[in-house]
Formats: C-alpha cells, structure tokens, sequence
C-alpha cells in the first residue's frame, strides 16, 4: 500500500512535503481536502482533532507535522535526494533551519493571513505589527547567511529548502521581501526554479484567488 497525503494543493506546509516527495519520486496517493471530497476532511479531524494538515496515513498509522513526514519519508522511504543529511552535524543545521523557516517565515506569514480573514471587528493591527518585525527581522539573519550558499544547510537541497520554498514564497505575497535583501530574493528564485517546487507551485495556481491578501500577478 502506497502512503496517503491528506493534502491541499495551495497549503504551504503541504507544499513543503509535496517538494519532498517529488525530489524523490515517491509513490503516494492524495486525499485532497476541498469541498469534492468532504470525507476526506472528516478522516483528519476524527483522526488529528487540531485540525492542521498535511497529515500521512502509512501502514495504518498517522504521522503529522511537516517537518516530521519528510524525516518519516527519509526513514521508510528513501529515495536519490537525502532530505537529511547522514553527518549528525549538517543534519543539525538543516534540522536548525528547518525549524527557523517555519517558526521565524512561516508563522508571522500565517499570522498576516489569518488576520486578513478575520471580520474586520476582530483584526489585530498589534500582531500584524509583530509579524511583520519578525519577518524583517527573519529576512535580515537569513539575508546574510545566505551571502554564501546556494541552498539553505548542509552541501545540497534539504529538509531545510522544502521548508523555505513555501514559507519564502507566500511571505513575499505577503511582506515582500523587495530589494532590501538580495540574497533572500534570489534564494526564492532559486527555489522557484528547482522542479519539485515548480510542480507544487504549477499545481496550486487555480487557487490563487483564494489568497486573502490578493495575489500578485507574478510567480
Ligand atoms: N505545524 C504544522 C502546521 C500545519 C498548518 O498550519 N497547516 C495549515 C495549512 S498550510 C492548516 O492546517 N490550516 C488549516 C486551519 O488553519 O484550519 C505542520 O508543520 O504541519
């Protein structure tokens, strides 16, 4: 029985396991979670009640988080690309970034997401603040520490890149990145053009207009 990915194509932490299975040509089924497939939605909250996705379902049993399906994949289904690397130490850097990407892109990105579809009574102009300082903040470090690399840790394409490519791009839709950190932008696109992301990106495009910030007529 091959993996299933309970999965939506514009999620971004979907994207981030979607790059990850691409990259390695993994075989796997999608329960895609939208309004044609209503069981679906009702299989991962009776199952994971925090209601978050991606969620895999192997061999009978659940694994959540994005970070820890691409480590399960990497376990139980390797392929040609180590997401992780075998020396302990670059592992704990991609590890390190990985979790940097998530908590310091992602997160404040959500933040200016959520808030936007929110009624109007209940927006939280304090918090937009804050998220937006942390993404100033988070493309400062990341702009200089990737003054010298090609990919975010280690020597190749990552955990840690699957991490960035989504995180990066909705963030830039969201607080753009703009010409103040160079080496962030190029990094993006350096990540737009790797084709497990280009996929991914290709697959959510009809979805676009659901992006609460008003996509741009870009990427
Ligand atoms: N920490 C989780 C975050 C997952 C997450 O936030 N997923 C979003 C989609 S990108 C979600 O489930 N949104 C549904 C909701 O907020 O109700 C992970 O790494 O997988």
């Amino acid at each position: 029985m091959r993996p299933i990915l309970y999965s939506h194509p514009f999620s971004s932490y979907c994207q981030k396991v979607l790059i990850a299975l691409y990259e390695n040509d993994t075989e796997f089924d999608t329960r895609m979670l939208g309004p044609d497939d209503p069981h679906a939605y009702r299989e991962l909250t009776s199952i994971w009640p925090v209601k978050r996705f991606p969620m895999l379902m192997d061999q009978g049993k659940p694994v959540f988080e994005a970070s820890i399906i691409i480590e399960y994949l990497h376990l139980k289904y390797p392929g040609p690309v180590p997401l992780i690397p075998v020396d302990m130490d670059a592992a704990l850097e991609v590890r390190m970034l990985d979790r940097f990407f998530d908590n310091y892109i992602s997160t404040p990105q959500q933040k200016l997401v959520f808030n936007a579809i929110r009624p109007e009574d209940s927006r939280d102009a304090y918090g937009v603040q804050e998220a937006r300082d942390m993404l100033d903040a988070a493309y400062g470090w990341l702009d200089g520490w990737m003054a010298s690399r090609e990919w975010a840790a280690g020597d190749g394409f990552s955990l840690a890149d699957c991490a960035a490519a989504p995180s990066l791009f909705y963030a830039d839709w969201s607080h753009p990145i703009g010409d103040r950190f160079a080496n962030v932008a190029a990094y993006r696109q350096r990540l737009l053009a790797r084709p497990s992301f280009a996929r991914a990106v290709d697959e959510a495009r009809p979805y676009r207009t659901f992006f609460p910030l008003g996509a741009p007529d870009r990427d």
